[in-house]
């Protein structure tokens, strides 16, 4: 049976796309308008109540969050998430996941959307420096970690995982939103472990293929391109 992913371009279903491609999953996606708040409608709100994309639907069940689809998913096919019974394993991949989804994803939307954030008194771009160098910070911590285990290595060692996934995506949107005032993508890829785990993460098929799923034609993850759509329909 195949899945359903709520989705809109180029945002948080993106992640969730990588990973079944890599568990080589069957998968529909169920495009909503975000420009015409199809995010928010009753039917939509009864799957995700944040009104926040993406959904997994799988038969009867519905799950929502990033992170929660991705070990869902992991756990599932016994793939991309260590068995539970490995105590230590499982919980360096909740630590990180906790850590992707719950620290920087949570940041990046601050980044992504200033404006909700931002108090009514303070300077707009003043506001949006701190934010950037705060997201930065992130991605400066998970670089030592990818160093650790360099040159072969993913985020938890020598297995690939759901996390390395959420972080490929989580840069490639940083260097991207909002555009024309995200973090410049030099800035990140002076970050040497994790400028040579993007190149790496670019090689895989999963990866090419749910970018281009998105309308995008150029730079996947580490030079990023914007979906080829009307802005109104891509918001980070
Ligand atoms: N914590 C949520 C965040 C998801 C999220 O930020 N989704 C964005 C798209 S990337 C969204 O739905 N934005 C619409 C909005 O904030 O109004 C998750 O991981 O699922």
């Amino acid at each position: 049976m195949s899945y359903q992913v709520y989705s809109a371009p180029d945002s948080a279903n993106l992640v969730v796309q990588m990973i079944l491609e890599q568990l080589d999953a069957s998968y529909e996606l169920c495009w909503l308008n975000r420009g015409q708040g199809e995010h928010r409608t009753e039917t939509y709100l009864r799957l995700n109540p944040q009104g926040l994309i993406p959904t997994l639907v799988d038969g009867e069940h519905a799950v929502f969050e990033t992170a929660a689809i991705a070990l869902y998913l992991g756990q599932k096919y016994g793939q991309l998430v260590p068995a539970s019974d490995d105590s230590v394993a499982y919980s360096r991949c909740l630590q990180w996941l906790f850590y992707l989804s719950n620290t920087l994803h949570a940041d990046l939307r601050i980044q992504f959307y200033s404006d909700r954030y931002r108090p009514d008194d303070s300077e707009p771009e003043v506001f949006l420096t701190k934010v950037r160098a705060r997201v930065l910070g992130h991605f400066k911590l998970l670089d030592e970690q990818l160093h650790k285990h360099s040159p072969d290595g993913w985020l938890l060692g020598e297995e690939l995982s759901v996390c390395d996934f959420y972080l490929a995506a989580l840069a490639r949107w940083a260097a991207l939103y909002p555009q024309g005032q995200a973090i410049a993508a030099e800035d990140l890829l002076s970050l040497p472990a994790l400028n040579d785990f993007l190149i790496r993460m670019e090689q895989f098929p999963a990866v090419s293929r749910s970018i281009a799923d998105q309308s995008v034609f150029g730079g996947l993850l580490r030079y990023p391109d914007p979906p080829d759509l009307p802005p109104a329909m891509v918001v980070g």
